[in-house]
Formats: structure tokens, sequence, C-alpha cells
């Protein structure tokens, strides 16, 4: 069996590194049957060869083998490589998956010949690894998560193997570093990695290139996983047979819950021209990208293009109309692409919880609403350490809570656990959020693709502010970068008290395809009128009765947080009666209300502004984060005077009171800032 699979893993590895070395080169002739001239080929061919044929390796062999085991274990295959689209785009054309989802991409010459012609711009898939094809459904591009989101993806996934495929170079990035112990946390989530050890990097010799294989099974002995490592040196029958044999193997070690590594090792880039013009290219970090970058006006690159492509047997691979035959028909039959695809729709309620349902305390609010959406069994908590710091401690020994040092990592457990339709959230500290911008932005540029699903949102708790902590312990980074990136997915969420943040966490926690930053600090007990609730949550702010005069304002304050709400209610008497003036005060608890309604889902309309803000009043805002965000938000629309207070970093270490009168977040600030705002009114005017 094993030898019969080679085989078939050998004409379909052929038939990906072929389609590959078309779509980077060709423009026609893309079954060779007749001599390649210049007019067949790009003018200026362009992309990433060197992780081809080891991708190829593998997508070949996981499909093939998903085929094998027939639904009884699924095999799902995720890709690590900065640019590992080219080949998940070969292997999809080959095995008809991208015909089905692109018509004119089918898996014939015609077909090819399109494909080829659109690289790099796909029909909107780009270049690079999309969610909407086989392997995609971690999209990559920056490298580091894929293992850690492989992890998320598979627990609690019975019957289901991840299989994320890591370049060497990937592993020196410190959240594939981490992950590797992190494994330690997760029994039962099958992850079989495929180190795809080619030796390179982009431009270098990758670190762990330099272990020989003993050194090898050191490292990740002592990181808890058993390497198993295979040599793929030519791409011969036997090599193929060696990598089956030892992917079974590491199968079987996988399902008996002893934490497995498959480390392939080959040459970077193998199948592609050893030298050009005198220089040798095999063996080098000049195949990360192809190196045939001008066939056109070079005839030794034609040649060598030529024999590239020749090399693979396409005549032995693809009939004359381009349609799989002989022994690679037999591998597109048997081959099997498996997903996390959840079977059922992501499986989201009606919030838990009246909105009238008060909490006294940060704790209160949290564990209680945590452990009612927990109770239904999908849910998973994650914190870098930060739980009993955050008064979180009695959810600590939960089952479905885990807590890692290592914040990069558990976003991407998150992103995985949400990938195949479960919710959860990550508590965090807000100074050391900003830890996981990149990741997000990753995240929120998959979910946004043709191809991605329906999901639950991505919600993160960042408590443990600035404003209440030590000088090293404040930066409201990761709001302000979200925010204006501009993506409708985003929700900034400021919850006034304990009772708004239960009431903003039950929300997000069954809310679809955002990303939630619900931001609460940990020590307010205050306890605002809880009458507006429900129109906070519908409208994303109301204006506060007990704090407000009757008509229209004279000056309006929104407030947005816990600290700006109670410093609003602090300073609104006293604005009153210094400047004699009628006031109104708002509770902003979604930031993104100040946006342009053309964007962001709840942004205001012009009516609403006059509505809620007043239609003339001066309005100043009081913030937790950077008054930049605010200000990206607003844009110039509110078309009247606007002043912003909120978080500006200190230059140094000092106590609490100071920094808020320096800031101006308390009332002096705020009589202040009211007076020169109603007065630039009294010039505009
Ligand atoms: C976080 C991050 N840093 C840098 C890059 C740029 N980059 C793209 S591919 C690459 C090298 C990857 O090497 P390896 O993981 O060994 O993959 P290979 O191409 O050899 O398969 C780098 C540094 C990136 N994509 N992501
Ligand atoms: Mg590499």
């Amino acid at each position: 069996m094993i030898s019969d699979t080679a085989t078939l893993a050998d004409a379909l590895w052929r038939a990906t590194c072929y389609a590959s070395v078309c779509q980077l080169h060709l423009r026609d002739n893309v079954l060779l049957n007749r001599p390649l001239t210049t007019q067949h080929v790009k003018e200026r061919p362009s992309g990433h060869w060197g992780t081809v044929p080891g991708t190829a390796w593998a997508l070949s062999h996981l499909a093939l083998t998903a085929g094998l085991l027939d639904h009884r274990v699924e095999l799902v295959p995720l890709l690590g490589a900065g640019h590992a689209g080219v080949v998940q785009l070969a292997a999809a054309w080959v095995t008809g998956e991208l015909g089905k989802l692109r018509p004119q991409f089918s898996p014939d010459a015609e077909g090819l010949r399109r494909l080829a012609q659109a690289f790099p711009d796909v029909d909107g898939m780009g270049a690079e690894v999309t969610p909407a094809l086989p392997a995609g459904a971690f999209l990559g591009g920056r490298l580091g998560g894929c293992l850690p989101f492989a992890q998320g993806a598979a627990l609690d996934s019975p019957g289901k193997i991840a299989v994320p495929v890591i370049g060497d170079g990937e592993c020196e990035t410190p959240t594939t570093a981490a992950s590797w112990l992190a494994q330690r946390l997760l029994p039962g989530s099958f992850v079989l990695p495929l180190v795809h050890l080619n030796g390179f990097r982009m431009g270098g010799r990758s670190l762990l290139s330099a272990m020989d294989d003993d050194a090898l099974r050191s490292y990740f002995g002592g990181l808890g996983w058993e390497a198993r490592v295979v040599h793929v040196t030519t791409g011969s029958q036997s090599d193929h047979v060696a990598f089956q044999t030892a992917l079974w193997d590491a199968l079987e070690s996988t399902l008996d819950d002893r934490p497995t590594a498959l480390v392939m090792r080959c040459v970077k880039g193998w199948s592609a021209p050893v030298s050009l013009g005198g220089r040798d290219l095999l063996g080098t970090s000049d195949l990360h990208k192809t190196p045939l970058v001008s066939p056109r006006s070079e005839p030794e690159q034609l040649m060598r293009l030529a024999h590239w492509l020749a090399s693979y047997q396409p005549a032995n691979l693809f009939g004359e109309d381009g349609r799989a035959k002989g022994k690679l028909a037999g591998a597109v039959a048997e081959a099997r692409w498996c997903s996390f695809e959840p079977a059922e729709p992501p499986r989201v309620g009606s919030p838990t919880m009246a909105p009238s349902t008060r909490a006294t305390t940060f704790t209160d609010a949290v564990t209680g609403v945590v452990r009612r959406h927990a109770a239904r069994g999908d849910f998973l908590l994650l914190s870098p350490d930060e739980l009993a710091s955050n008064r979180l401690a009695e959810l600590a020994d939960e089952h479905w809570a885990h807590e890692l040092l290592a914040e990069e990592v558990l976003l991407e457990w998150l992103a995985g656990w949400t990938a195949s339709g479960r919710r959860g959230a990550l508590v965090s500290y807000e100074a050391f959020a900003p830890l996981l911008t990149s990741g997000l932005v990753g995240h929120i540029k998959q979910r946004r693709l043709d191809g991605a699903r329906e999901l639950p949102s991505l919600n993160l708790l960042l408590t443990s502010y600035g404003w209440h902590n030590v000088h090293t312990h404040g930066d409201p980074s990761l709001a302000t970068a979200l925010l204006a990136l501009r993506a409708p997915a985003v929700r900034v969420l400021t919850p006034a008290d304990p009772t708004r943040t239960a009431a903003a966490l039950d929300e997000a926690f069954d809310s679809l395809e955002g990303v939630n930053l619900i931001v609460a600090g940990k020590h307010s007990r205050t306890a605002h009128p809880v009458g507006t609730i429900a129109e906070e949550h519908r409208r994303g702010l109301a204006v506060w009765p007990h704090l407000s005069d009757e008509g229209e304002p004279d000056l309006t304050i929104v407030a947005a947080g816990d600290i700006p709400a109670a410093v609003a209610a602090d300073a609104v008497d006293y604005v009153r009666a210094r400047h004699r003036c009628r006031v109104r005060v708002v509770n902003l608890l979604d930031l993104t209300v100040l946006g342009d309604p053309e964007l962001w889902p709840r942004g205001l309309s012009d009516q609403d502004v006059d509505l809620y803000l007043g239609s003339h009043a001066p309005v100043l805002v009081l913030t937790l984060g950077h008054p930049a965000a605010v200000w990206g938000l607003l844009s110039g629309r509110l078309r009247r005077p606007v002043d912003v207070i909120g978080w500006q970093e200190p230059a140094g270490p000092m106590p609490q009171r100071q920094l808020a009168r320096s800031l101006g977040m308390d009332r002096a600030g705020v009589a202040h800032a009211a007076g020169l705002l109603m007065a630039s009114r009294e010039v505009v005017r």
C-alpha cells in the first residue's frame, strides 16, 4: 500500500510543482507540447519558488493519506510558509478544487493557461494563501502563527489532526518557538507539525539547518516532542516511500497523544535549475524566489526553464487536453482535502443575561458571564498569566481556561479555536496587548477574504491599564492601531461600570465576524444607573439623563470608559456652575460610533449626531485611549468645536493623581477644556 501511495504522491507532486513553475513563468504553451519560445514566457517572471517543492511534497502526501483514511481521521493541512500561495493554487488546480470555485481555471490546458496568465493576480485571490482553497485555514504571510493556530483548531476536535507545514526559518520566530513547549497545556489537541527543513530562510541558512539529526531529536525531545527525521533528497520513489512510512508512524503516535513532529530534511527549491551563468543556485538562498527573471532576453534562462518544466514529465501527467491522466488521474481520484469547517453553523445564542442584571465588581461581572457562556461547552478562556492579577483567579482552574505567558500564542489558539466555529476570549493587560497587533491584523484580513466563513468573533478583554497602573504598564496602542485599519469588524467597547462590562461581554461572546476589544478596569466599583444600558448596546451610546440638562445643551461631554464616566459624573456640576451652561453627558460604549457610518456599522449619521450630541454644542470627548484614535474616527465630521482628553505617554513615572491632572482627566481638566471649547464656539460664531 505504501509503495502504491508513494507512486501516486510522486505524480501529484510533479504536477503541483509543474503547475507552480507554469504560474511563475509562462503565459502560453503550458503543456509544453511545442518547443518553448520567448513568446510563451512572461515578460518579467517573479514570485517565490523556494518553498514550493517541499510544500508540494507535504500537500501531496497529506491529501493522499487523508484519502486513504477516508473520514476515520481527518488530516487538515495548514500552510505556515510566508509565500506558499503559488503551490496552494497549483495543488488546488491539479485536484480540481480551483476549477470548482473559479470555473475559468478548470483542470485542463485552458484552465492552466488562464491561471498562468492571471498569476500573481488570480481573480480576487492574489498570489498568496487564501481561505477559499484547500489548506487555507491559516492565511499566513506573517510567519510564526501556524503551529499555535493548528493547536487551537485541533483542541477538542476529535477525529481531526491538524498538520501545520512550518518552515525552518519560521521555527526561529518567537511564536513558533514558544508553541512547542505550550503544547503541554493542550493534551488531546492532535497536531502533527511538519517541519519543512530546507536549510534556508529567505536570505541565509536557518539555525535548525546547522543541527544534525541527533541534535534535532534532542531539541524537540526537550520540548516534549518526538522528532521523526526523514530525508528527501532527490524526490525519488524511495524518498516517497520513506516519507509515507514516517508519516504513518507519526500519525499513529500523534493519535496515541504522544506529540510527534515530522522533520523533513530537503534542499530549498530542489528540482529548479542547479546553476545559472556558471553560478550555483542549489544549496543557496538564491532559490527563495525564481532565479529565472529574464527568460525573454537571456537565452540560457529560456533553455533552463524548458528543461526545468520538462523534468516533471508533463506528457506523462496530462493528456492532450491537459486533463490528468494515468497515475496523476489516480492520484486526483484518491486525494482528499480536509478542513476544520464546522459541520453546523456556529452556535451563537441570544445574550445569557437580562440587561439590568447588576454586577458590583469586575470579578462578579466577568466570572458570571464567562461561566454562563462556558456552560454551553464551546467556550475557551485564555490569558497570559493574568487571571489572578485581574481578580479572576477562580476561573484559572476551569478545564476550559488556559494560562500561558505568550500573548501571540494565545491569540492563535483563540483564532484556531474560533475557526472551527467555537467561541472564546483572551484576557490581557492593555499595556501588552499591542503584541497582538500583527496577528489580529492578519486574522482581520483573512476573515474579510472570499471563502472565509461566518465565525464567532475574536474577543479581547483588556484590563489593567495605565491610568491605574505603573509607568511601564500603560499603552493603549492596540485599540489605536485597530481603529486605524478602518475595518468594520473592529469594535472598541469601553463599558463604564461592572454591570456594563458584563453586558458587553455577554453580547460580544455571542457575536459573529467581529474583533471586539473590551477595555475595562478591574478596580471599578461604581454603579451608574442601568436604565440606558439597552440603548447603549443597541446603538453604542446613550444620553445619561441623570447627569444631563433637558433640551439643547451648550456643551456635550462624551465619556468612553469607566474612568472617563466617573470623571464626567464628578465634573458635570462643577462645569455647569463655573461656566453657567447647560451640559449633556453621553456615555459611549462603542468608540466606532464616532466613525463614518458608511464604514462602521454603528457610526452615527448626521441626524444621529444632532440627536445624541445636540445640534450645535461643542463636544468634549473623554477617552481611556489615545486622543489620536478619536480624532481619526471623527475626521472632522462634527463641524463644531471638539476637544479630546485621553492617554498621552508621560515622560516618566508619576503618581496616578498627577498623571490624571497633567493629562486633564479630572474635574479641573474637564472644566478647563470645557471653558476653552465654549469660548472657541463664541469665536466661531
Ligand atoms: C513575521 C515575518 N517576518 C518576516 C517575513 C518575511 N519572510 C517571508 S518568507 C521568509 C523566510 C521563511 O523561511 P522558511 O520559514 O524557512 O520558509 P521557506 O521559504 O524556506 O519554506 C521571511 C523571512 C514574514 N513573512 N513574516
Ligand atoms: Mg526554509
